[in-house]
């Protein structure tokens, strides 16, 4: 397997690979590569659901999407559409399924179909957008949590019910030990115990510190690229410039527990 950095701040290329000669030594060594660059492209030939499902499970337990159908007969495979951009679920910085109280640590997302041009995703580094923040900053955020919620999502979908989580605003990776700032544009509502106009000037300054240009790459799919990240440090975006061009993706997302922050404050009574 060649390893190459696709920015400074994150990202790389694991090429080399044959998709359906599916290892458990690759397995972790792509997990390894993973948790050190946090996002993972391995271009590959198109599988189907059944086969991204065996390479899914590997990553952890197959994730259902409380709010998204998924492809009939595989539960866990969602696919993504091109249904114009009015109504793209994705066109915002997000990490997967935050309103979730056990989010996904990580999503597999395979290109099927992709336009000429355009279709690209972007992925931001939490890491260290959690590092570059002043000591005093830091210290403030580590005693917050944030209530996430899927009820824009859920209204899209035409559901009433909309699945809600508290979380740390500063997130503890449990394999690295590594911080990283756990809010995003999408799905955080307001601060524990705020209301959303106290909270909105902070989380503004955060949703736009975290999605500096310099924290961020950029992937422009060719079918059958591979993308695996990881939800517990990475923001991603999918834009749409692609107009009515088809663009199809499969989805899955991967493991998954409850959120920890580090201080004592975030612990619930017992
Ligand atoms: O369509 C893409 O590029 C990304 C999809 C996405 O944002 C998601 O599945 O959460």
């Amino acid at each position: 397997m060649q390893i190459e950095r696709l920015g400074g701040s994150l990202g790389a290329r694991a090429s080399g690979l044959d998709l359906r000669n599916w290892t458990t030594e690759l397995e972790r060594e792509l997990r390894a590569q993973l948790l050190v660059h946090k996002v993972l492209l391995i271009p590959g030939a198109i599988l189907d659901p059944e086969q991204l499902l065996r390479i899914a499970q590997g990553f952890g337990r197959v994730r259902v999407h409380p709010v998204v159908p998924h492809v009939e007969g595989h539960p866990g495979v969602i696919e993504i559409r091109n249904f114009g951009k009015a109504r793209t679920l994705n066109e915002h910085w997000h990490s997967d399924v935050t309103f979730e109280p056990e989010p996904p640590d990580f999503t597999l997302l395979q290109a099927q179909v992709v336009p000429a041009c355009g279709g690209d995703t972007l992925f931001a580094n939490q890491t260290q957008a959690f590092e570059e923040l002043s000591v005093g900053m830091k210290a403030a955020l580590s005693r917050l949590r944030a209530v996430h919620s899927g009820g824009g999502l859920a209204r899209i979908m035409g559901q009433d019910q909309a699945p809600e989580a508290l979380h740390p605003v500063v997130r503890l990776h449990p394999e690295t030990g590594e911080k990283a700032l756990y809010v995003c544009r999408a799905f955080t509502q307001g601060f524990e115990e705020m209301t959303a106009p106290e909270s909105a000037p902070l989380l503004e300054y955060l949703y736009s510190w975290a999605v500096r240009p310099h924290l961020t790459i950029r992937i422009t799919w060719r079918p059958g690229d591979l993308v695996i990240w990881d939800n517990r440090c990475v923001q991603h975006y999918a834009l749409h410039d692609h107009g009515d061009e088809e663009r199809v993706l499969l989805r899955v997302t991967m493991g998954g527990e409850r959120p920890i922050g580090e201080s004592k404050v975030l612990e619930e009574p017992s």
